[in-house]
């Protein structure tokens, strides 16, 4: 028997479209002419209908370990069978202990607590009302003003849409958004840094636009700066040099904390643990999700410096600390999934592969400069942004034609807007990455 009709008899050979109201997509289109993956190994998914597809995107920027894993598969199994659930409020069990120990040992500076949960979003939310809890515990009530950045995705819970700066996501719940919210100007400028490989040169002083919001609010009525490394869901846009050891500098001066979004960064995407590593800057805060598993099983986190923790701790006589936290946090299948994936992101070296894979994707990558309406390439770690020139008229469609021919000629790539992101899983090989680059390349030619 194929994989392909193993699958079928688990669907059913009459599957319905229609009762699944899918997220992040065009319904109907979709459903009209469906992209169905079966099953997944390594670097390829196979379709229902038994074709195989280079995983160009690990998932959603999240199977950073290559796709079912047995040491994941094997763990994740057995805490199933050991332990389905414990209730984690006022009770614990020794995984999700477990992983933060292990995660802990990861993280730079003194960053060195951990609050488990179940997605980026819930992780953003989280992340958010600790730097609240922080300045309601030293006093500070009035700090309760947050900094986002335009072009910056945060999830989707109100906290993330408040401080996220993606139009079309914010504007049917603009009414009801956090009233108290200031973002910084983006950093993507193609005028000046087009086709730069790695940082770009210009953009710096745009974090200066940090002392407009003081000036205009005050310091002492600002929590958190909350930003992307790198802004992976708008586009691959990478930071100037110098920005975010400016943006630190200007966080430090007023007593503002600075939180890193790192679910797309985090585990490995730059070669490195964290972006935080990467450009050697320490924030106060770090959220991730993702390559925390390697998507195996749902989890996200909030990483916290030692004084954050101490301080909100500490400021409570008895009694819980923190209101706050999901049925879900540390769920033992998905801190399984977790102990498990570190332990093969170690073992393999796989942070340090991308690293050394590095400058091969980036001379894959910009070979594509000259095609048709190619109008900027970037790239960082194991991430690569191709930015096409809209049709007149069509924002998007270009690049959504792209993703389907690709498609079609097996490779999984991701497009926001006419922006095609790219970010294989770490295990990738270079004839894969040669793979990919070449496909991609026929299908910018073939849309036209
Ligand atoms: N922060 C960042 C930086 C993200 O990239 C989230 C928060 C939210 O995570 P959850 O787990 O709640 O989805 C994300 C999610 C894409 C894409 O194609 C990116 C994300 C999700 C889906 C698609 O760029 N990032």
């Amino acid at each position: 028997m194929t994989e392909t009709a193993t699958i079928a008899n688990v669907l059913g050979s009459e599957l319905s479209l229609e009762e699944l109201w899918m997220p992040f997509t065009a319904n109907r289109a979709f459903k009209r002419a469906p992209r169905l993956l079966a099953t997944a190994s390594g670097m390829y998914y196979t379709s229902v209908d038994g074709r195989r597809v280079l995983d160009g995107t690990a998932g959603l920027w999240c199977v950073n370990a290559g796709h079912c894993r047995e040491p994941i598969v094997r763990a994740v199994q057995e805490a199933a069978a050991t332990l389905d659930f414990a209730p984690g409020f006022q009770m614990g069990h020794p995984y999700s202990f477990a992983l933060a120990e292990r995660v802990a040992e990861m993280l730079p500076g003194d960053l060195d607590h951990v609050f488990f949960a179940n997605s980026g979003s819930e992780a953003v939310d989280s992340a958010l009302k600790i730097a609240m809890a922080y300045f309601q515990s030293k006093g500070e009530t009035q700090r309760v003003r947050f900094v986002g950045r335009l072009r910056g995705y945060h999830g989707v819970g109100f906290g993330g849409i408040s401080v996220g700066g993606i139009e079309p996501n914010r504007r049917a719940y603009m009414a009801q958004l956090l009233p108290q919210v200031d973002h910084l100007p983006h950093t993507h400028d193609i005028s000046r840094n087009a086709f730069t490989r790695g940082e770009p040169t210009h953009g710096a002083e745009l974090a200066d636009d940090l002392e407009r919001i003081v000036r205009e609010r005050g310091a002492d009525t600002i929590a958190a700066v909350i930003v992307e490394p790198m802004a992976g869901s708008t586009g691959v846009l990478i930071p100037p040099k110098g920005y975010l050891k400016r943006l630190r500098e200007l966080c430090d001066k007023h007593g503002i904390l600075l939180i890193f979004d790192e679910v797309i960064t985090g585990f490995g995407r730059l070669g490195t643990p964290f972006a935080a590593d990467y450009f050697g800057v320490v924030p106060d805060l770090m959220t991730v999700a993702k390559g925390l598993t390697n998507a195996a099983v749902p989890m996200g986190a909030v990483f916290v410096r030692h004084a954050v923790y101490d301080t909100v701790v500490n400021a409570t006589p008895a009694g819980i600390e923190l209101f706050h936290g999901y049925t879900y946090s540390g769920h033992p299948l998905a801190a399984a999934a977790g102990l498990a994936t570190l332990e093969v992101y170690e073992t393999e070296g796989l942070f340090e592969r991308a690293a050394s894979l590095a400058p091969y994707w980036e001379n894959a990558l910009h070979s594509l400069r000259g095609l048709p309406h190619v109008v900027d390439i970037r790239n960082l770690g194991l991430v690569g942004g191709i930015e096409l020139e809209p049709r007149a008229g069509a924002p998007g469609a270009r690049g959504f034609e792209v993703f389907v021919d690709c498609f079609n000629r097996g490779v999984l790539a991701r497009v926001t807007g006419d922006i095609i992101a790219l970010s294989p899983p770490l295990i990738i090989e270079k004839a894969q990455i040669d793979e990919l680059v070449g496909t991609i390349g026929a299908a910018i030619k073939a849309v036209a």
